[in-house]
């Protein structure tokens, strides 16, 4: 858990490596006297001004434009000190140090802990405490680790949806509704006689129907936007030459795999994130499956096991142009019985019949109740539709525009909520609800609820959260 301290700290703000422009930032109370060593004047509040950054001696160690914004009025909530210099790693190191060291120089000259122990900052300190100092709330503060690391268009324009507030404005609607609900309960205990009567007046039922139905819409569009901040995971399995690292090459645009003719030349699992529509997918390319007698290439198929072990979803090739041969038939049910015994329920499996471009005709039936794809990895036929069949096994239902980023963790908060409105229903349903069981699981699906804004959130897992940060944000 990162201390919640007050104590002034500072980093590095901009990527490693060079760059025209470099920030280095200070977060803390009271910084003008650090302001004044650093630039050798005060600085007008939220004005750029171009200046030479000094080190203990008054010479320039950079030029460049420094910004003061003072608390609350900041980013962080308390006064902010930003220092555009050129961007090279020595200079930014240079005046990173020169602020620690003006730190430490004004203390001792004044004989007051002036910045007392301003310090370089942990990953998502100044995150941190934009939302200690209800900045934003966890929602946002997520948001902004999101934006920067979308890795899609659509992932990093629904981050921004969030960071606007998008998200956290339907989470803070269900509480209103619940906390409108748990006042009419609560009140309800309070009149033992008279208090089904009065649940049934108010159409408590009716509001927590209501309830359910914006909860699951929410939870709908959560679920989305979990899939575009972390996509699925897609395992190509088959039999050796099945044509598993050229699908995978296919999918990619690019020759990531090895192919030869020759079975067993993948050994090591292959993996490339890629997207459609947006959505991340993360293709592993896996050694073929087959009984072997080589050392490395057994060690290869137990990695593949563990691949389609831990998949979200199946690709099993089939080879068309060998589908005649007795052998391959058997071989492929043994994979079959395997996966099955393997894999959750859950996981879908999606048969692809691949070298489509050898046998256009006779092509072997579908099982039943499960997505299939005849294609060429050689040729590219089909591989839109395997395409289309994969965004429908994400579960991606709509276009990117009304959809805000979200955290399976908000997924499964949300899903806590559901379980409790649920139970809240049944006791309303039941012939003598207990009311004191309807007002606690009302009580706990809004703290659920208010786990995903960080208005009830445990100090561990704010700390897992902003750990994950870069530093400097
Ligand atoms: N005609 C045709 N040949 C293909 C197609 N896809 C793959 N091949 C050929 O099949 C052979 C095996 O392809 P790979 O992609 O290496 O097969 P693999 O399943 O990765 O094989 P292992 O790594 O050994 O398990 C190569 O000679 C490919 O050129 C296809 O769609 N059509
Ligand atoms: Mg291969």
């Amino acid at each position: 858990m990162l201390a919640r301290h007050h104590d002034p700290i500072v980093a590095i703000a901009t990527a490693p490596g060079r760059g025209a422009v470099g920030i280095v930032r200070v977060s803390g109370r009271g910084l003008d006297t650090l302001v004044q060593a650093l630039c050798g004047r005060a600085l007008k509040p939220r004005e750029a001004t171009y200046l030479p950054f000094r080190d203990a001696q008054g010479q320039a160690i950079d030029q460049g434009l420094a910004l003061f914004f003072p608390g609350p009025h900041s980013y962080t909530g308390e006064d902010v000190l930003e220092l555009q210099a050129h961007g090279g790693p020595v200079v930014l190191q240079l005046l990173l140090a020169r602020c620690l060291e003006a730190g430490a120089a004004l203390e001792a000259a004044t004989g007051q802990p002036c910045l007392p122990g301003l310090r370089v900052a942990q990953p998502g300190e100044f995150t941190e405490r934009a939302f200690l100092n209800d900045k934003i709330d966890l929602a946002q503060a997520e948001a902004i680790a999101d934006l920067i690391d979308a890795s899609t268009e659509a992932a990093a324009r629904s981050a921004s949806r969030s960071l606007t507030g998008a998200f956290s404005a339907e989470i803070h609607a269900l509480r209103d509704a619940l906390i409108h609900l748990r006042m009419l309960v609560e009140a309800t205990l309070d009149f033992p006689e008279e208090e089904i009567d009065f649940l049934r007046k108010a159409d408590a039922r009716g509001q927590l129907f209501q309830l359910e139905q914006t909860l699951a819409q929410v939870m709908q569009r959560a679920r989305q936007g979990a899939l575009l901040r972390e996509g699925i995971k897609v395992v190509i399995a088959g039999q050796p030459n099945a044509g598993k690292s050229s699908l995978l090459n296919a999918l990619a645009g690019a020759e990531l795999a090895i192919v030869t003719p020759i079975a067993g030349t993948t050994r090591d699992k292959v993996q490339e994130t890629i997207q459609i529509e947006g959505v991340p997918l993360h293709v592993i390319d896996t050694a073929g499956l087959r009984d072997s007698d080589d050392e490395v290439e057994r060690i290869g198929i137990a990695r593949a096991w563990d691949a389609i072990a831990a998949a979200d979803a199946v690709l099993f090739l089939h080879d068309l142009a060998r589908w005649d041969a007795f052998e391959y038939r058997a071989a492929d049910a043994d994979i079959e019985s395997a996966l099955g015994q393997k894999l959750l329920s859950s996981v879908p499996v999606i048969d692809v019949w691949n070298k489509v471009d050898c046998v256009p005709s006779a092509l072997p039936p579908q099982a039943a109740g499960r997505a299939a794809v005849h294609l060429s990895a050689r040729t590219g036929e089909g591989l839109d539709a395997l395409r289309r069949i994969l965004l429908e096994v994400a579960g991606w239902q709509s276009a990117p525009e009304g959809v805000y980023i979200a955290r399976a963790r908000h997924v499964q908060a949300l899903g806590s909520v559901q379980a409790h409105l649920a139970q809240a229903a049944a006791q309303l349903d039941a012939r003598g609800p207990a009311l004191d069981l309807l007002a606690e699981e009302l009580r706990l699906a809004q703290n659920a609820l208010s786990t995903i804004t960080g208005e009830f959130t445990s100090d561990d897992l704010l700390g897992v959260i902003f750990s994950s940060f870069c530093i400097g944000k």
